[in-house]
């Protein structure tokens, strides 16, 4: 690996956040891709994260640690993966279904959404159902966008679906899912209209969903 996306790895998976800061604005400085910065530089270390946790060589700070590092580089990244677009492609409520914390995956799809121009409403995490009927009927999205990264919680996906359902709302949006546990079967499985293994393919679903 390049030896300035080796220190932003190191410096994620060891939770260095002024560290991550530095590398990340000198990897920019070096006109580094953003896309390349954030995949091989950030997102393989959180993999890594995940790896020692299942070892039991990390524990649920350092994950938090890691993931504080991770996001303090995001913010730096954010204005170079966001480019600014006049009019909007449509808009898209996204959040993180009830009972799961995790939304670093989620803030990504969101902010590359913005960065294709859909107005993004996001309502963070640990969201339950019923907030997400009611955000329907208060935004009236194009699409709805939910992520999960426990197997605990994937099935509060089918649960959001089967409330928007019993509101009258299913008809109206398009639901897309994704999260590291969740597939393609999974999707069909619940009934939702896509899913996602990434941040860019969530874009690209959005786009052929929303015609
Ligand atoms: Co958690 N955690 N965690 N954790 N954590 C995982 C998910 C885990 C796989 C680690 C492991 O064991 N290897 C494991 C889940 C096991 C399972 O369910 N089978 C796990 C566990 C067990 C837990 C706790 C239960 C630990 C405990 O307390 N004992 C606990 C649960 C808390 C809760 O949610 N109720 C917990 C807590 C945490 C922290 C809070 C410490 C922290 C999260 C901080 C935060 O998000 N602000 C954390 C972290 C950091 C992780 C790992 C290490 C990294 C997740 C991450 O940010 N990845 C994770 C291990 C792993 O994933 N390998 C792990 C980077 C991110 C860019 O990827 O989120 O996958 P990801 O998003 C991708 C795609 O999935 C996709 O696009 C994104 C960008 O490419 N995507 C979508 C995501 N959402 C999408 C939505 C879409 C489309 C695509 O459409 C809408």
């Amino acid at each position: 690996m390049d030896e300035r996306l080796q220190k932003i790895y190191d410096s994620v998976l060891n939770g260095e956040m002024d560290e991550v800061a530095a590398y990340v604005q000198a990897a920019l400085d070096a006109a580094i891709d953003p896309g390349v910065i954030l995949n091989e530089g950030m997102i393989s270390a959180m993999q890594e994260v995940g790896r020692l946790f299942e070892e039991g060589e990390y524990f649920v700070p350092e994950m938090l640690i890691s993931a504080r590092a991770m996001q303090t580089g995001l913010a730096l990244l954010k204005p170079h993966l966001v480019q600014a677009n006049v009019q909007s492609s449509g808009k898209v409520i996204v959040g993180t279904v009830k009972g799961d914390l995790h939304d670093i995956g989620k803030n990504l799809v969101a902010m590359m959404l913005e960065g294709a121009a859909f107005e993004i409403v996001d309502l963070g995490t640990d969201v339950s159902p019923e907030k997400f009927v009611e955000a329907v009927k208060t935004h009236q999205p194009a699409i709805v966008g939910l992520s999960a990264l426990l197997t605990t919680t994937m099935p509060n996906m089918k649960t959001t679906i089967e409330a928007l359902k019993t509101a009258g709302l299913r008809d109206q949006v398009k639901v897309i899912i994704g999260g590291a546990p969740v597939t393609d079967a999974y999707a069909r499985d619940i009934g939702a209209d896509g899913f996602a293994p990434d941040a860019s393919r969530a874009v690209t679903l959005t786009r052929s969903l929303i015609g």
